[in-house]
């Protein structure tokens, strides 16, 4: 199968005619051949998306467009098992993950995004002489770029809202995991949408994402990926006056007090340093314990780590599915050396389990837990995204916070504590965006997501993400 562009409404080949394969890594077996874009096909797509925004999309009125959003998420809703198992096949996750998070949020982000855009409520300020009022408009073509972790569930979390708020897109997924936005594509217009509203262009970042944040008909550029193409991303946005969204990386903490319901908290912990292979930005890859119940909870994450199940994807038991990519196996397996070299006892897992063939060419790596590092060190400190977690004591909410704080990343952060004060004032002296208490990745899709520092710029979620595909523009009468 050779997955094209999605151009104009239709399928197309990338202009230079190349490919490149696109394997499943759980097994190396190619998956798809995907068109290789460049410049002429971002092109291509950016005049199709500006089209359509200047021709038969802009008078769609608010309501049919989000009426088009709750038609998409119902034809998503009805292909939900074929989409969960392209996903899973295409990125490595377990298909009963996919089946239950990944693509099920994909059909709330358009449920949400159709409701929030017929219920926005937007400000008037009276005068004596006169009334502004203030209005939303569509800024034009956006261009989303997504990483290769989740990638439906983050492309549908940008293309509800900047359809909703009457942009046309050009979205480049990730070269990793291509598949469903192809799948995507074909859904949206097959839902109705003017053609060119929605188009994809595939490729590498290099080529095609470089291409697309340069190009002066994108208007606007919501990216979710690693720190250093961010930076990047920024570098070449920023002096054409892009609207912009940074979404980056995290080294998370999960801070767990003496007082805390243990149980909860280390079958919460565990879950959120290895739920989708580690492979989340939101997830828990640092837990601070406070002294006397450290090795409590060591022993408790540790035993979690090796009950979780490593193995096909497809397989219903299945916990641990494959990392996204040899070379990613290779990166994450190159931190737990790394880990050893630095002081630390790995207590479990960072080898790769033998499996039968054909998974046995699979980038599958067993969940570890590592203890005794020191804290600024780097297996603690830099982004891993896998399946590998340090535990580290403190011994006073001071240092707690100093540990929590002391990373480049400030994205988010799990607290545990039956102690409601603290809980209140750990939260607020965290740099972080978001803050998890007693819990973890409790989403509300109208609450504000993402981080400061190096975790990136903006906030996406409810009325935020609406804010960020318009322009507000106020207009004052004269009532005389
Ligand atoms: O991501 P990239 P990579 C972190 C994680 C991971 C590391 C590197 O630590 O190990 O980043 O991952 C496109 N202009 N996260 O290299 O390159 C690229 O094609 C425009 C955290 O795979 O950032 C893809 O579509 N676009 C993260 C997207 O950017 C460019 C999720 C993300 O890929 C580009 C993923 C360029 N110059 C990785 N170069 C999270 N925050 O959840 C690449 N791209």
């Amino acid at each position: 199968m050779t997955l094209h562009n999605f151009i104009g409404g239709a399928p197309a080949p990338a202009a230079s005619g190349q490919t490149f394969d696109n394997p499943n890594p759980a097994t190396g077996q190619r998956l798809a051949k995907v068109a290789r874009s460049g410049p002429a096909d971002v092109d291509a797509a950016a005049q199709a998306a500006r089209r359509a925004f200047e021709g038969p999309w802009r008078g769609w009125s608010a309501n049919q467009r989000a009426d088009l959003l709750d038609r998409i998420a119902d034809a998503i809703e009805a292909r939900l098992d074929e989409l969960a198992a392209l996903e899973s096949a295409d990125q490595g996750k377990p298909v009963s993950l996919a089946a239950t998070v990944d693509i099920p949020r994909a059909v709330a982000n358009f449920r949400f995004f159709a409701g929030a855009a017929r219920h926005q409520q937007l400000p008037s300020h009276p005068m004596a002489q006169a009334l502004n009022y203030t209005a939303r408009r569509p800024v034009g073509v956006f261009g989303l770029i997504t990483p290769w972790n989740l990638p439906l569930y983050l492309l549908t979390w940008k293309t509800a809202p900047a359809l909703a708020m009457g942009n046309t897109v050009v979205a480049k997924p990730s070269e990793l995991t291509p598949m469903t936005a192809g799948a995507l594509a074909e859904i949206i217009h097959g839902c109705g949408a003017p053609e060119g509203v929605f188009n994809v262009v595939h490729g590498f970042g290099a080529e095609a994402g470089q291409a697309l944040v340069a190009h002066p008909g994108v208007k606007g550029i919501s990216f979710t990926g690693g720190t250093v193409t961010g930076q990047r991303v920024a570098a070449t946005a920023a002096p054409m006056f892009k609207k912009l969204s940074l979404e980056l990386g995290g080294k998370n903490a999960t801070v767990i007090f003496a007082d805390a319901d243990l149980d909860r908290a280390i079958a919460t912990a565990g879950a959120a340093a290895f739920r989708n292979q580690g492979e989340i930005c939101l997830c828990g890859s640092r837990i601070l314990v406070e002294r006397p119940v450290y090795d409590r909870v060591l022993m408790g994450l540790t035993e979690y780590a090796s009950s979780l199940t490593v193995g096909p994807p497809d397989h219903p038991d299945t916990t641990i599915g494959s990392l996204v990519s040899l070379d990613h196996r290779a990166k994450v397996e190159g931190y737990v050396a790394l880990a050893r070299e630095e002081g630390g006892t790995v207590h479990c897992g960072g080898t790769r389990p033998a499996l039968p063939a054909p998974y046995d060419q699979g980038a599958f790596l067993s969940p570890a837990v590592v203890s005794g590092l020191p804290i600024s060190c780097r297996t603690a400190t830099e982004e891993i995204f896998g399946p590998v977690v340090t535990v580290h004591p403190f011994d006073t909410e001071a240092e707690a916070l100093e540990m929590a704080n002391g990373v480049r990343y400030g994205l988010s952060a799990s607290v545990w504590t039956n102690n409601l004060r603290r809980g209140h004032r750990f939260s607020e002296a965290l740099d972080v965006g978001m803050v998890w208490v007693n819990t973890w990745m409790l989403r509300d899709l109208r609450v504000p997501f993402g981080g400061v520092k190096d975790s990136g710029v903006g906030r996406e979620g409810g009325d935020w993400s609406l804010e960020f595909y318009s322009e507000n523009k106020n207009i004052c009468i004269h009532l005389g």
